[in-house]
């Protein structure tokens, strides 16, 4: 509970009574040796004021007599009078440290419990409380918590010197905080987070593997259909974020996708999120989704402006692959393709993208390379409208294996992600196939299109990108993967092994 000051009024018990409570004690001492010296003082004047020689040896007797009862009773006397005091003030510090001691764990534990954390959006860096600010004179409270400054409230007295706030702030999460102004205290950024349950996904993968097209299609999806489906409410985190859905909605419109650049300005974030609150009665406090939008290049130059901490708290993560990066996949599909097509094929090597971005996780985490991470990975083949490749791994593949193995092949996501397996081991993937069991425990594999054809040929006709942000949600969150069940994923993947026998 120790941090930084405040700019509160402390309670009285820990800073004013500790302090009279001093004084006291000092002066009851004064008081004894006062006396002392008093008479003393007596003897001296005795002494020089021609006192007879009997008077003056009994004023010395009286006066030393005095003396002796002044520092023997007097001092018992004093001793116990403070011993009191500082028993009565202990014992008032006592109950109030108790008293804020009890809110504070439970603030703390209901903050726990409910996974209520503070990710900001702008430098990605967690924190349990933000900086709240004083609404009355911009105060930062650094940790609004029950305290010394107060167990439910607390009189903010500005950081001005010369002039006194006086306005009360709430400490706790059943009293209003969450509705106080924010900002994150590692760069200031305000935050509208308000106390609520953050559902963090970043989408990786390498340039133009079309991880802004998913972002597109699944949020315009979500938004428009699955939300409603089930009486959900969104509202954007700000007015910037519903610009970013402003532009979300015209790409779906027009099928197009937008460059994601990585910032010249090194001060600027390499990642974009795009955050909605998602608010229904079921959800207690409402859930923040943030989807992490990341130029393809950072993970081919590592040229990142900022540490994408968001990988060391995330619920879960998406790795887009595009299969016609795959060089054998690319020499026997390329003539099928359109030049836009060919145009907007992923660069980089696959094995490259996934041991950098296994580093950076490595990196934030602090993972070792032997524990494997628990985070739930969607590893997700993307543009399968092109080139015939549904046939391969699409809706059209996984209907042709339930039919010749209804026994072992009985479940749909599960075929999906045994014949997403089986296509990029047949295409000299395999490596990256183990890879990928060895750091996860928990990963599943998805074919989707997001743009549903070629770019710049009409509206979005997206096809598979909900099932897999179905499965992380429903991962990141109880509450969700209660209420979000529309595909219900067996716990079980099909091994490649007990298919073939
Ligand atoms: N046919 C088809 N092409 C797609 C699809 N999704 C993306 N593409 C193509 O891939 C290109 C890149 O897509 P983006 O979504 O911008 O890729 P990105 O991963 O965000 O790329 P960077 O932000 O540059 O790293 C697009 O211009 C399209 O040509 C799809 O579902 N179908
Ligand atoms: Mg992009
Ligand atoms: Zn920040
Ligand atoms: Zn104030």
């Amino acid at each position: 509970m120790a941090t930084a000051a405040q700019p509160a009024q402390k309670s009285y018990f820990f800073d004013k009574g500790y302090k009279d409570l001093v004084n006291t004690i000092k002066g009851a001492w004064q008081r004894n040796i006062d006396s002392i010296n008093k008479y003393k003082d007596n003897i001296t004047n005795s002494r020089y004021s021609g006192d007879g020689k009997w008077v003056h040896i009994f004023k010395v007797i009286v006066n030393v007599l005095a003396m002796i009862s002044v520092i023997v009773f007097g001092s018992i006397i004093t001793a116990f009078v403070s011993f009191i005091n500082v028993v009565v003030l202990l014992a008032f510090m006592l109950v109030i440290y108790i008293g804020f001691s009890l809110i504070w764990l439970a603030d703390r534990l209901y903050l726990e419990r409910k996974r209520i954390f503070t990710a900001c959006h702008e430098c990605k860096e967690k924190s349990l409380i933000p900086t709240y600010i004083c609404p009355k004179c911009g105060a930062k409270h650094t940790n609004l918590t029950p305290g010394v400054y107060g167990i439910l409230h607390r009189t903010c007295i500005g950081e001005d010197p010369d002039s006194y706030c006086g306005e009360v702030l709430p400490t706790t999460f059943f009293n209003g905080r969450r509705n106080l102004e924010a900002i994150c205290p590692h760069c200031s950024t305000p935050l509208a987070d308000r106390e609520s349950v953050p559902i963090c996904i970043p989408v990786v993968g390498g340039r133009s593997v079309g991880k802004t097209a998913f972002i597109t299609a699944f949020s315009k999806d979500f938004i428009d259909q699955v939300a409603p489906a089930h009486s959900w409410d969104i509202e954007f985190y700000n007015d910037k974020k519903e610009e970013i859905y402003k532009e979300i909605e015209s790409d779906y419109l027009r099928g197009s996708t937008r460059m994601t650049d990585r910032p010249q300005d090194i001060n600027k974030a390499s990642s974009v999120s795009f955050s909605f609150f998602v608010k229904g009665p079921e959800f207690k406090p409402e859930r923040l989704v943030h989807v992490y939008d990341i130029a393809g290049e950072v993970f081919t130059d590592n040229t990142e402006n900022e540490i994408q901490k968001q990988y060391e708290y995330c619920q879960g993560i998406v790795l887009i692959i595009d299969p016609f990066a795959i060089p054998s996949v690319r020499n026997r599909l390329e003539d099928q393709l359109a030049p836009e097509d060919i145009a907007g094929i992923g660069k980089a090597d696959i094995n490259g993208i996934v041991d950098s971005f296994l580093n950076k996780l490595r990196e934030v985490t602090g993972l070792s390379d032997k524990k494997m991470s628990t985070v739930p990975l969607a590893v997700i083949i993307s543009k399968i409208d092109s080139a015939g490749l549904e046939n391969e791994v699409g809706d059209p593949a996984i209907k042709k294996k339930m039919a010749e193995n209804p026994e072992i092949f009985n479940d749909y996501y599960n075929i999906q992600d045994y014949v997403c397996r089986e296509f990029l081991k047949n295409n000299g993937m395999e490596s990256f196939l183990n890879n990928i069991d060895l750091k996860f425990s928990n990963n599943r594999f998805f074919a989707c299109t997001a743009i549903g054809h070629t770019r710049d040929k009409g509206q979005y006709a997206p096809e598979g990108v909900i099932p897999p942000m179905q499965w992380l949600f429903d991962n990141a969150d109880r509450t969700m993967a209660k209420t979000w069940t529309d595909i219900a994923f067996p716990k079980k993947t099909i091994k490649i092994k007990e298919a073939t026998g």
